[in-house]
């Protein structure tokens, strides 16, 4: 059973219970559950691959407490793809730089980030201050 039908079961068997309470279903972000698609949790993007069609917007949002990056590795993009990263950079030195400069690209808790596959193939990325534990993901683009 998914949540939002848990929910809905839970609502209607304890109304009362939940009646006024308006943080049901929203994650520790303040966002609510369809307003992303992959969710980034302390030190993990979630989940940490999704498929998508040539042409999708993927939204990235930060339904966790800290803060994240989404910054693409340039060396794990399908030839010709656009490089993608929060905070707009070009590269993921440039991003890398800007991050440890003063946090540029941060994806802070609440708050989303997007961008539009148009090239099929693997796009693999990571967060910037959680790279070493592993905060990473891919996006597989197809036809
Ligand atoms: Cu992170």
């Amino acid at each position: 059973m998914d949540r939002r039908a848990f929910l809905a079961t839970a609502g209607g068997a304890f109304a009362g219970a939940t009646a006024g309470c308006v943080d049901v279903g929203l994650g520790d972000g303040g966002l609510a559950d369809d307003d992303y698609d992959v969710g980034m949790s302390a030190n993990a993007f979630v989940p940490e691959r999704i498929e998508v069609s040539v042409g999708d917007e993927v939204v990235w949002g930060n339904n966790g407490t800290r803060g994240h990056t989404v910054t693409a590795y340039e060396s794990g993009l399908p030839d010709g793809a656009t490089f993608f990263a929060s905070g707009d950079f070009e590269s993921t030195d440039a991003a890398r730089e800007a991050w440890s400069g003063g946090r540029e690209g941060n994806i802070a808790p609440g708050e989303t980030f997007t961008h539009t596959f148009e090239t099929p193939g693997e796009h693999r990325y990571f967060c910037i201050p959680h790279e070493r534990k592993g905060m990473a993901g891919v996006v597989v683009v197809t036809e």
